[in-house]
């Protein structure tokens, strides 16, 4: 660690209230929004410690209280405390700290595990369960709430227009590259604003919602192999369940990693597709019909819209998301129109399977 990033730290760890005197700090997981530590206490406590990513929003103090809220309402559902995250106070009673940026705590969740891709069927299965239960658990909290902690997050229209933008800025004059990408992403905005259009014409309800279900957004149990706890709230506010599953679709079921270079190993794996449909639905038992039938156009919608974002980025310098090497978002992109164009050959089978996993709940 530098020195600045060491005496920071020890200013940050001063701000919240930890049971034990800290001892250790350590960067932890591999998400690409917060800069994430492990914080080891005297006396055996640890926290996770985060760095927020001011590039989300203008009003973290508005976003912290998203997670206060939600937290607390899951907490009243829980069997298991391990199964909800427990937010850390700061010193002056805020739920951040202020110190070059916002900082937030959280209680570390022992003997729990992430993964990056689902090593069995199993795994997947329990995130839908996982996902789905998270759902289902804030049916009854009022989603208006909440605030919209980064308005128009999947409202795919919007991010056509910020796509469109990053084009006509070219920053890193790159739009020439990436050509191909561009037509196929540009080819298909019609049917890619269905969901907000339904939406907006009050055909599909709007409720809490994660956004960004990631496998790797969820905690598993290392004893029982179960998932145990949803992470990563940033995002939760309100939006569409439909948003919800797709975004867990285009991460779990494709059979290659997000930033994979060789093409030709992205696909949608159907089998893990219906696993985690049928773990879905028979978690979140609150589905309409229409929402249940436009399962597939949520995987779809998410799909693009993820690559057309990792586009935008590339075109705009790589300021949003982090990268390990030059390229990499343009690898991401690819990933995506790859599963969107395969999910456009599986289709029918998509709807197919939705239906069969539909009528056995
Ligand atoms: P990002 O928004 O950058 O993805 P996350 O909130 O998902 O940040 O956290 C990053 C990583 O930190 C996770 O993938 C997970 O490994 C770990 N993590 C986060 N919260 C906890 C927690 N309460 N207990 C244990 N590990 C955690
Ligand atoms: C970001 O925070 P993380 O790494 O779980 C992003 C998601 C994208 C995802 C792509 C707040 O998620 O929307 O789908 O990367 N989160 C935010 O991997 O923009
Ligand atoms: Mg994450």
């Amino acid at each position: 660690m530098k020195e600045a990033e060491t005496k920071t730290l020890e200013r940050v760890l001063e701000g919240f209230a930890f049971e034990g005197k800290p001892v250790r700090c350590v960067p932890w997981g591999s998400g690409h929004i917060c800069l994430t530590y492990r914080v080891d206490c005297e006396g055996g406590r640890s926290y996770i410690l985060q760095r927020m990513n001011e590039q989300l929003t203008s009003d973290i103090p508005g976003l912290m209280n998203n997670i206060a809220l939600v937290t607390d309402h899951l907490r009243k559902k829980a069997e298991d405390p391990r199964s909800v995250l427990c937010l850390v106070p700061a010193r002056d009673g805020n739920w951040y700290w202020k110190e070059e940026g916002f900082w937030r705590a959280y209680a570390f969740i022992q003997d729990s595990f992430c993964l990056e891709s689902p090593r069995t069927e199993e795994d997947f299965y329990q995130s839908a369960l996982a996902f789905g239960r998270f759902g289902e658990d804030l049916k009854d909290f009022p989603a208006e709430r909440l605030l919209e902690v980064i308005p128009d997050f999947h409202n795919t229209p919007v991010r056509y227009r910020n796509f469109r933008r990053s084009l006509e800025r070219d920053v890193r004059n790159r739009r020439a590259e990436v050509k191909n990408e561009t037509e196929f992403i540009l080819e298909r905005e019609e049917e890619m604003g269905i969901l907000q259009r339904l939406r907006e014409a009050g055909e599909l309800p709007v409720r809490v919602t994660h956004n960004d279900t990631k496998l790797n957004n969820v905690l598993f149990d290392q004893k029982t192999g179960k998932a145990l706890c949803v992470i990563d709230l940033d995002t939760v506010m309100p939006g569409l369940a439909l948003y919800d599953y797709g975004d867990s679709i285009r991460f779990g079921a494709s059979t290659a990693a997000e930033d994979e270079r060789d093409l030709s190993k992205v696909e949608l794996d159907l089998r893990k597709f219906r696993v985690y449909t049928r773990g879905f639905l028979s978690a979140c038992r609150d589905l309409t019909d229409r929402e249940v039938e436009l399962l597939p156009l949520g995987a779809k919608t998410m799909t693009l819209e993820c690559g057309m974002r990792f586009l935008g980025d590339y075109l705009d310098g790589d300021v949003y998301y982090a990268t390990r090497y030059p390229g990499q978002n343009l690898d991401r992109c690819r990933t995506q129109l790859r599963l969107v164009a395969d999910m456009e050959k599986k289709w029918e089978e998509m709807r197919k399977i939705v239906k069969e996993e539909a009528d056995v709940q």
